[in-house]
Formats: structure tokens, sequence, C-alpha cells
């Protein structure tokens, strides 16, 4: 190969990785537009709504709109077409946010990418796809960020765990595949994963494999030490274990005809020294540990191209949740990774900040009123204000009538109210308090009143 030869062909690979291509980009900012453009499964019939949505709380209200799940414990299933595509010999980067602003309890939050031979509107859970990225959350022990990769027919999960954002605020993942069959992974614009897919997947069958001729020779002696040869058990090592107490004395009062012969009673013996082992010393003979030896695997068959697709053409959100309120944005899909992380960066690392201030405030505000509703209950209760939201709250039964009969004068009155009917039915009494309460709105001096006549009525 000659030097003019080389510089050609650096030229025209420095030509192909300086074209960045962007195959979809979908930010929902054109309002209903989006319906025109996505496509909903109708495989089922009960498929859940997405519906266009900037959440509770966000950085920008008209940018933050994503496509948002809107009913809880449903399927969801809706794709979106684009130009078919092949990522040989270029690196694939597809990107979007997620935010689980309902604290999501259990639910998909990741895309699939299918081959454009896809028939939208049957696609299911079932349909063979390329690829299946992005965050999966059930319960406390599922919080991981799929890389699900269709390898000739079959769908290989990566062997490494990568944990997913589990807060309520906007998230940006990327996944980059590159031609030399590397890969990245990174949330919020910082890389969490990386290496290589032949190790990180099982898609080819492993290189080596234990040579099934091998075997571990008879003699091979494994074993690091044995018994001394020469160390011999002492003549006077066997001695019992238990002996009568020397120290024993027949008691004066023993009766030999009465009590039997006597014994002294048996004591643990001083001079017992255990089982006897002989010591140990190095084995001679000892080879080390029998290492299989290992062949090549005959069924192993390099790929150069595991990476590679040759049909790109559908993106698709196919995912079960059991809360709803997930919201996806920013869909992007290049040739290009640092375009990625700048589309990223102007996306999610614009609003970010302003989307969490926003619920701070908003739990600010939250705080502030839970404690003047706190306030006031306190306050009616002390002053003795009996409404019937004061009674819903305070809800028991008992409470009722300590929350009407307030002051020191009431609280005596009703002691002795219950004291002398204590032998009516409960029931009757506590609903005639009610009514009292309802009727009065303020106790307790109505409340002695109305009493005092209730006290004849009952
Ligand atoms: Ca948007």
């Amino acid at each position: 190969m000659t030097a003019l030869s080389l510089l050609f062909m650096a030229v025209s690979f420095a030509l192909i990785t300086a074209e960045s291509s962007v195959y979809f980009r979908e930010q929902f900012e054109d309002g209903d537009t989006w319906r025109s453009r996505w496509v909903e499964s109708k495989h089922k019939s009960d498929y859940g709504k997405f519906v266009l949505s900037a959440g509770k709380f966000y950085g920008d209200a008209e940018k933050d709109k994503g496509l948002q799940t809107s009913q809880d414990a449903h399927f969801y299933a809706l794709s979106s077409r684009f130009a078919d595509f092949s990522n040989k010999d270029q690196p694939f980067v597809i990107q979007f946010t997620v935010k689980h602003e309902q604290s999501i309890d259990c639910g998909g939050g990741y895309i699939k990418l299918f081959p454009s031979d896809l028939k939208q509107e049957d696609m299911h859970g079932d349909s063979t796809y390329n690829i299946m990225f992005g965050p999966d959350i059930c319960g406390p022990g599922t919080k991981k960020v799929h890389v699900i990769f269709n390898y000739k027919g079959k769908n290989h999960l990566i062997n490494k765990d990568i944990r997913c954002k589990d807060d309520e605020y906007t998230h940006l993942y990327t996944l980059i595949v590159n031609p030399d069959n590397t890969y990245e992974v990174k949330i919020d614009n910082k890389k969490v994963e990386s290496g290589s897919l032949e190790e990180d997947w099982d898609f080819l069958p492993p290189k080596k494999i234990k040579d099934p001729e091998a075997k571990k020779p008879e003699d091979w002696d494994e074993k690091e030490k044995i018994d001394d040869p020469d160390d011999k058990k002492p003549e006077d090592w066997d001695k019992p274990e238990n002996i009568p107490d020397p120290d024993a004395k027949k008691p004066d009062d023993w009766d030999d005809e009465m009590d039997g012969e006597w014994e002294p009673p048996m004591v643990t013996n001083p001079e017992y020294k255990g089982e006897w082992k002989p010591r140990q010393i190095d084995n001679p003979a000892y080879k080390g540990k029998w290492v299989h030896p290992e062949i090549d695997n005959p069924e192993y068959t390099a790929d150069t191209e595991i990476y590679k697709y040759d049909s790109i053409g559908v993106i698709g959100l196919d995912l079960w949740q059991v809360k709803s309120g997930t919201i996806f944005d920013n869909f992007l899909i290049t040739n290009d990774p640092k375009l990625a992380e700048e589309v990223g960066n102007e996306t999610w690392g614009a609003t970010k900040d302003a989307e969490k201030k926003m619920k701070e405030s908003q739990e600010e505000e939250e705080r502030k009123k839970r404690e003047e509703e706190d306030k006031t209950r306190k306050e009616e209760i002390s002053t003795g204000t009996c409404d019937w939201g004061t009674m819903q709250r305070t809800g028991l039964m008992l409470d009722i009538p300590f929350c009407c009969v307030s002051d020191d004068s009431g609280r005596i009155f009703f002691f002795f109210f219950v004291l002398f009917h204590y032998y009516k039915p409960i029931y009757r009494l506590t609903f005639f308090i009610i009514f009292i309460c309802m009727m009065s709105g303020k106790a307790p001096s109505i409340f002695i009143q109305a009493g005092l006549k209730g006290a004849n009525i009952v």
C-alpha cells in the first residue's frame, strides 16, 4: 500500500466521521400534531393513552412537554417511523429523557428500536426489535438500565448491572454503539458504563473451553499436608475422660442396705488428653491444584460486526406501568455522539435546574399549607369550635365529644352526663352528641343546654 493510498484512506475516513446525520428527532413542540407522527398499536384494544404534558412541575411549560402515560395499570404501545437506515461502519446514538414524576413503583421507562418492516398498528411485546434501551423500575429490587440487543434472532441482556435514576426528575439516557464493537451508556450526559459488546453480552460462545479430553491423572496428589509417618502415639496417652472423684467420701449416714452400694461421683480426669492426632508435615508428593487445560472452542466464530443492524426504522414505547405519569421527551437518533451531547445539554440541561426549583417550591408551599391546617385544627379544638370538618378530621367517635366539650365546665358536665346515662346503649349517646355538635357548631354552652334537654330525650 502506497503512502498516497494511505493518505486517501485517512482523508475519506475523516470525511465519513465528519458527516453527521440525524435520523430521528422528536421534542413535541407543535401541540397535538405529534399524533400524526406516532401510531398507536391496535394489537390489544385496551392500551393506555399517552397525553401531551409537561407534568406537575417543569423547567419550561412548553419545551418540557412530552408524552405522558395517563392510565394506571396499563400496557402502552406507541411508535414512530423514520427513514430506514443501517448503522454499518458508523457510530450510532439513541437518546431520550424520562421523568417519573409520579414516583414510580413499577413500570418501564425504555424505548425499543425496530427494523423498518415492523407493522406499527400491530406492535406488541413480542414484536422483533433490534435494541431495547432505558430504565426499568419494579419495587426496590429492580432499578436498572436495560441494554438489550437482538443478535441473530435472539435477545441478549447486558451482563453488567447499570443502576437507573429513581427520583421524580427528568433524566437523560444515552446509548452509543460504535463500529469497533464497543459501547457507552450515559445518564445525564455522564458515562455510567462502557466496554466491549463481546465481553459484556453473551452474543458469542466463549473463545476457550475446558479440554473435554483432559483428565486429572489418578496419581495427581492435591494434598498440601500429610500426617507425619514418624510421629507415634505416646504409650501413656490413653486415659479415661472421667474418673471417680478421689476427694469424695462416703457419707457417715449412708446405709448400704437402704441406699445401695456407695459409689463416688465421677469428675473430669485432668490427665485426659483427647484423641491423639499425628503431627502434620508438608506433603513431599504435592503437585499443586490441578488446572483443567483449555482449548479453542470449535463453536466460536469471531464476529467483527456484532454492533451492526441492516435496518433501523421505527422507535417504539412498548411498556407496562402500574402507576402512570412518566413523561418521555427529547428523542434523538444520530450517528454523532458529540451532537447528542450538545442536544442533551440544550434540552434536558437547559431546563433541569428550573424543574428542580419548581418542584422544591411546590413542596415548600405544601409544607406551609399543611402546617397552617394543623395550626387551625389545634385552634379549633382548643376553642371548642365543632364544625363537621373538624369532626371528619378528628375521625374517631370518641374525639367528637371532646372536640365539642373543651372547657372545664363542659368536660365535667360530659363526665356526669356519661355517668348518668352509663346504662343506656352507647350508640344513642354518641349519635345524640354528634347531632348536638352539628346543630350547635359551637360548644360548650350550647352543648350543655342542649345536653340537658337531650338528657330528657334519652
Ligand atoms: Ca419537549
